[in-house]
């Protein structure tokens, strides 16, 4: 509400400035000596010069962002095809780069050199069929280029072979949160679909299923270095996009289907902590995070706690109020480490009959207790009829 009235007074504001111009430039009629709505050569002059100004302003703002901020663009990639996506990339970057600077040089020196000039005549030129296939041409081949490498990329990441030997993970997205389930010992997903979610079966896993019951769902991914990893997405409630950067993956979980991508992961989490850009990177947050802290402090706070590193499952489509903070840490585990934290997961079904014998247990003491006071009401009532028989026989 305040930025609507915000945007209203500048609205006003902008209204009313020109206004005043206007009434200024009433107030100016017939003092000036050249009071003419033509540009004048001075005036194309002073044009011409401002747009080359604008035109440096891009330059030097492009290199001025690229070294301040360059650094903040992922580094080193996690994944096996990750290289892959980076190169494409990098050749798309230095394609975008070159084009703009050299069409946005011409544009402005252009229009610079053919400013209006009383003594210039513009020439007429219908057209060139030359110009015309150079400026098609051209375009279109480095265009289909791109295009061709970009699906020739695509396939290669996307191909996951039926015979591989791969760790199915289905990955569960829903506001505002990811949930992973493990195949299990049979490395095959049970089916699942959300109207069976119900009590701690949140996932709605069909407990029917015979693939179904060594099912594992956890909180926190594990994944170990070096084995294709191929991750199924579901979505509960609305389109979410599951990111994982440092892997070089994306992928939409669309509610009502179920989506794909699969990789292999190259550094486990302790030796992505250890690449030289990352220790700088790592030193640098928490140089920041220190002077924070200080401030913190000072102020009766309490300080913030140092930065680690942690590969990341984002949500990249904004789902809702809290989409920014959708987010499951990811854990890249040697092989053995990996196996390790796998073998200590109970699966679901494990966990359901646990719930249902809590439950039954619960319910059980909770009679015992209703059975117990009622005892103690009976010896209570006994025992004050004893009382008041006692006191008649004393009174006696
Ligand atoms: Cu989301």
């Amino acid at each position: 509400m305040t930025s609507l009235l915000v945007i209203i007074v500048l609205v006003l504001l902008a209204v009313a400035l020109w206004q005043l111009t206007k009434i200024f430039d009433l107030t100016q009629v017939g003092s000036s000596s050249d009071d003419s709505q033509v540009a004048s050569d001075n005036d194309n002059n002073v044009q011409g010069y401002i747009m080359f100004g604008f035109l440096a302003f891009i330059y030097i703002f492009t290199i001025y962002g690229l070294l301040k901020w360059g650094n903040l663009a992922l580094h080193t990639p996690a994944s096996e095809h990750g290289s892959l996506v980076d190169s494409l990339m990098n050749i798309t970057w230095v394609l975008i780069f070159t084009v703009q600077i050299i069409t946005q040089g011409l544009l402005y020196w252009f229009s610079f050199k053919y400013k209006g000039n009383k003594d210039k005549k513009a020439l007429f030129f219908a057209d060139s069929n030359k110009l015309e296939a150079i400026w098609s041409i051209i375009p279109s081949v480095v265009l289909a280029v791109l295009i061709l490498y970009g699906l020739y990329a695509w396939n290669n990441i996307m191909f996951v072979d039926k015979d591989e030997d791969v760790i199915e993970i289905e990955l569960y997205a829903q506001q505002f949160k990811w949930t992973a389930r493990y195949a299990g010992q049979d490395n095959v997903l049970g089916k699942a679909n959300v109207r069976l979610i119900e009590g701690i079966n949140t996932l709605g896993v069909d407990m029917s299923d015979p693939n179904a019951q060594d099912d594992i769902i956890v909180s926190e991914l594990h994944i170990p270095k070096g084995k294709k990893v191929h991750f199924k997405m579901r979505s509960q409630d609305v389109l979410h996009s599951a990111y994982m950067p440092h892997f070089r993956a994306q992928m939409n979980c669309v509610p009502g289907m179920v989506t794909e991508f699969a990789f292999i992961p190259t550094y486990t989490t302790a030796e992505y902590r250890e690449l030289p850009f990352m220790v700088e990177k790592i030193a640098n947050i928490n140089k920041i995070r220190a002077v924070k802290s200080a401030e913190l402090v000072a102020q009766g706070g309490t300080a913030l706690d140092p930065y680690t590193f942690d590969y990341l499952l984002l949500c990249n489509k904004i789902c809702g109020a809290s989409h920014y903070n959708m987010q499951m840490k990811i854990v890249v585990d040697s092989p053995a480490e990996y196996k390790k934290w796998l073998s200590e997961k109970t699966t679901l079904s494990q966990d359901i009959k646990a719930a249902a014998a809590a439950e039954k247990t619960a319910e059980g003491a909770e009679s015992t207790k209703d059975s117990t006071s009622a005892v103690n009401d009976t010896v209570k009532a006994v025992i004050d009829t004893v009382k008041a028989v006692v006191a008649k026989v004393a009174m006696k």
